[in-house]
């Protein structure tokens, strides 16, 4: 806590007021597969219910015990049964004779590049592969790491190394030669599949440097761990090639056999690895098994989607490389054989429509993006998205960051206005973490009303609460930590190779109640419902007020004239902390005026009051963020205090810091 700063009684105030909420459309109850009764049922007995949605995955045999809790908080579900995770995906579809059904309808970004993959088609390129990988001398217990672009390849990679039993752990292929071998390194992957490059903004970029790159500092410490390197051709670009490790794809996976037997594993087999970058310290890898997570992945698809297989086109924009695509692009939607768009490139390649374009051509109807490109498109304008046809659209859904209740009714409203027969688009708000596995809290799409900016309350199945700093469940009204309060099927079971850092991280700070910490700030609002107030970390301390950065944020992206807004507490001698600004202008603001800053802080003061009046505010092109869109507070709390701008490896675009801090050596 700040020096001088005192601890109000409440654990975070509560300060933004959101009042309206939508409906869910009639036409979408009447046919919802989710309605109260799951609620009910999921509540009278949750192991009973997660056996149950357990038999939507094909078991090769049966589990006898749902959870087994002996040994908290290293927990096993459903672990004397047996199963292959890329049969679910992949082969039991075709056994069901829907061989012929879409699985893919791969967009790649330069125009008219496309390729439909049946699951049929699914099953031969995940057969090859998975014959490729054990003629590499890969077998079940053996870590693959995949550094790809958005090609189908990416998923049939991972499929491949599931369906051995191998584990995989997918690097984003905009990470350095450096974070990919650290990655590499920790898990101990013996071979590397990856591409010559991909295509962004209108170019190829290249990724095979970057592996032989992060092979030299791997071999540096771990000399002969990495063994092959399988090389998809996606681009045609020169690469360096090593015959002594590389290998083509085109060569090696497409002369392998396309039948191949899989193998069933144990429940709590791993699947994969995926590292998720701690606030300090070194990336920690978080461990997913096989049937309680692709369990949890496939129920909440089909939950919080209102997926009709038969009938939906969905969409997810997330990378391979987030948790996001792992759940919601292959385990959930492949597991429920759904048929979705895979697309490789940039929003605005090659002009600003594209994703609407694609929406509009295959007619998606299941739609699932994150806040940040939400407010990217909103800072655009409604023209845009306005000349296209969206009205296929059922669902909506936002991850990754709590959605400003403002970009939420412009979601609801431009992109989601015309759907379901004009009755509108709801939009889920799912909250969940890397560690989480899949969604643990959203409103469902058939039962609540959504209330703009709040991930509302649990899924079926799935116990959470808001509590104080001695872990007792705050009122309504106020706010507190977020916890998961009981075991669920898609957690986390450890960080690979570090069982104590997995304790203390998630299991201590609420270790007698044995409640998992989040690290998220929540409150509860009158009606109970939740709202995620960000990351703890981010928290500021005002004059003995502990502010959330989110609900500042929100207030500043309720005016008319801002895009998107990103709040830190710097340093104060009056009030300990103070928030400082950073703004970006919608397009039709211009640069906003003399005294856009004096309007903006008003703004502030008339929706939450004086005391989360930002001391001061700056215009800026761009937020520094994360690959999946996170808005990286800590940097712009370095140049709030004056600061040399921290670490800043994990930043989609570097130079963003040197624009910002040049902008703020020149403001006051
Ligand atoms: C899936 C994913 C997890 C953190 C999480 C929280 C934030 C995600 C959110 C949300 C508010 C939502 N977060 N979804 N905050 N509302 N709907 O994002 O995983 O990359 O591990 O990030 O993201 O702070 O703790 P991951």
């Amino acid at each position: 806590m700040t020096p001088g700063a005192t601890m109000s009684d409440e654990t975070l105030s509560n300060l933004l007021h959101e009042k309206r909420t939508f409906a869910p459309p009639a036409s979408l109850v009447a046919a919802a597969n989710v309605t109260q009764a799951d609620y009910d049922e999921a509540a009278r007995d949750r192991l009973a219910f997660w056996a149950k949605q357990a038999q939507r995955l094909t078991w090769a045999e049966p589990f006898t015990e749902v959870l087994d809790d002996s040994n908290p908080p290293f927990y096993r579900w459903f672990a004397d049964g047996k199963l292959n995770a890329a049969y679910n995906c992949v082969d039991r579809h075709v056994e069901a004779g829907k061989g012929d059904k879409v699985a893919l309808h791969w967009v790649g970004e330069p125009l008219e590049d496309t390729r439909d993959l049946t699951y049929a088609d699914l099953q031969r390129e995940v057969s090859k592969a998975a014959n490729a990988y054990e003629s590499l001398g890969v077998g079940a217990g053996d870590c693959v790491a995949i550094y790809m672009p958005m090609i189908p390849e990416a998923i049939v990679a991972m499929l491949a190394a599931a369906r051995i039993g191998a584990i995989h752990t997918v690097v984003f292929g905009g990470f350095s030669a450096e974070a990919l071998a650290a990655r590499v390194e920790d898990c101990g992957a013996k071979l590397i599949v990856t591409s010559d490059g991909g295509y962004r903004r209108g170019a190829a970029s290249a990724l095979k440097p970057a592996v032989d790159e992060a092979i030299q500092k791997v071999e540096a410490v771990s000399p002969g761990q990495v063994e092959n390197v399988l090389v998809v051709r996606r681009t045609g670009q020169e690469v360096a090639f090593d015959p002594s490790i590389d290998t083509w794809w085109h060569e090696t996976v497409d002369s392998a056999s396309d039948q191949h037997t899989p193998e069933a594993f144990e429940a709590e087999h791993p699947l994969y690895v995926m590292y998720t970058s701690g606030t300090t310290g070194k990336p920690k890898g978080i461990k997913h098994t096989t049937g309680g997570y692709l369990t949890q992945a496939a129920y909440t698809h089909w939950a919080q989607f209102d997926l009709k297989p038969e009938t939906d086109v969905y969409w997810c924009t997330a990378d391979i490389g987030w948790v996001t695509g792992h759940s919601y692009i292959v385990y959930g939607p492949l597991a429920n054989g759904a048929t979705q768009v895979l697309y490789e490139g940039t929003p605005d390649a090659p002009e600003r429509g594209r994703w609407w374009k694609i929406i509009q051509d295959y007619k998606v109807s299941l739609f699932y993006t994150a806040p940040t490109a939400i407010r990217s498109f909103m800072k655009q304008g409604d023209t845009v998205p306005a000349s296209y046809d969206l009205s296929s659209l059922r669902v909506i859904g936002s991850v990754g960051e709590p959605i400003n209740p403002e970009a939420y009714v412009w979601y609801r409203t431009v992109i989601g206005g015309s759907g379901n027969g004009g009755e509108g688009t709801p939009i889920i708000d799912t909250w969940w973490q890397t560690e989480t596995g899949a969604t643990m809290m959203t409103p469902l799409p058939g039962v609540t009303a959504g209330k703009p900016g709040s991930a509302m309350l649990a899924v079926p199945g799935i116990e959470v609460d808001v509590v104080n700093d001695e872990g007792v469940p705050v009122g309504d009204g106020q706010g507190g930590y977020l916890v998961v309060t009981s075991p669920w099927p898609s957690m986390l079971r450890t960080i690979w190779g570090d069982d104590e850092r997995y304790v203390d991280t998630y299991w201590s700070r609420f270790k007698e109640q044995g409640y998992y910490f989040a690290g998220d700030g929540a409150k509860k609002d009158e009606d109970g419902d939740i709202w995620v107030l960000g990351r703890v970390d981010d928290v500021m301390n005002v004059s003995g007020h502990r502010l959330s950065t989110t609900e500042i944020e929100s207030a500043l992206v309720s005016h008319p004239m801002v895009a998107e807004a990103a709040v830190v507490g710097a340093t104060d001698p009056d009030t300990g902390q103070a928030p400082v600004a950073y703004v970006i202008l919608r397009e039709s603001a211009g640069d906003g005026g003399a005294d856009i800053a004096k309007v903006l802080s008003d703004h502030v003061r008339s929706e939450i009051g004086p005391i989360a009046k930002p001391r001061q505010i700056m215009i800026v092109p761009e937020l520094p963020k994360t690959r999946s869109g996170k808005i990286m507070r800590r940097l712009l709390r370095d140049v709030a205090e004056k600061r040399v701008v921290g670490d800043t490896t994990t930043l989609a675009d570097a130079g963003i810091m040197d624009l910002i801090a040049a902008g703020a050596a020149t403001s006051t």
